[in-house]
């Protein structure tokens, strides 16, 4: 099955077997607090395991001191990867949060800006220090501010960029991939669509599109 640069935001629980037709064409599957609270981790652990993807994402954007975020983590074994804010700092936070997951075999993808119209771009400076000294295996970037998406990548030139803010919040498909995004995170316009299934495929085809013109243009 083809896959898109398509990591799934399920917020929402949806019919098993419409996520078992449509999880083949993601990368990822990306989880929050709305699924876990709503489902517990052994029902999320349920939804998830019977479908082949590589990564599974928690998105509860960690935020707090190292024992905490790690206390968290470990009650999570069945995700790869966490997402937690940059803001928080290193010493007694980020860098213990890091070993941990290096030594468990988990990976850090650390926001370096939100989607949203509040947030405020202005500490990216300092964001960008911490991501720099952390070196986590990937970056958050709006997918509603290509020009962020392209500091990011020139900031981060070997870094997986994951990119939200697609669809629902205006984002356009395939623009974050053609700002430097490896994927993008895409969540209520697949399953608040009638027919998720032709939804994803309509989606990978525009990123396709997408992708192959701004190949063109920048050649
Ligand atoms: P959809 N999300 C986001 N913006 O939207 N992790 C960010 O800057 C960010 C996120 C999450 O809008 C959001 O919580 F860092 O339905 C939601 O789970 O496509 C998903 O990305 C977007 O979902």
């Amino acid at each position: 099955m083809l896959k898109g640069r398509i990591i799934f935001s399920m917020d929402e629980e949806i019919p098993q077997h419409v996520l078992l037709k449509i999880s083949g064409y993601f990368h990822g599957i990306k989880i929050g607090y709305p699924l876990l609270l709503r489902k517990g981790i052994d029902g999320v652990k349920e939804i998830l395991r019977k479908l082949e993807i590589n990564e599974i994402i928690m998105d509860l954007k960690l935020a707090d001191i190292d024992n905490t975020m790690i206390n968290i983590v470990k009650q999570l074994d069945f995700a790869n990867s966490f997402i937690a804010h940059s803001f928080i700092g290193i010493d007694g936070a980020l860098g213990e949060l890091k070993n941990f997951l290096d030594n468990n075999g988990k990976k850090l993808y650390l926001l370096a800006s939100m989607s949203h119209k509040g947030w405020n771009d202005d500490f990216y400076p300092y964001i960008k220090t911490v991501i720099k000294s952390l070196n986590p295996y990937g970056i958050v970037a709006p997918a509603t501010k290509p020009n962020v998406i392209r500091i990011v990548r020139d900031d981060f030139p070997d870094k997986i960029i994951i990119s939200p803010g697609v669809g629902a919040q205006g984002g356009k498909i395939g623009d974050a991939l053609c700002n430097g995004a490896d994927y993008e995170i895409i969540g209520r316009t697949i399953y608040t669509s009638s027919d998720p299934e032709n939804k994803v495929k309509e989606i990978i085809k525009i990123q396709e599109e997408k992708i192959n013109e701004c190949k063109k243009t920048s050649t």
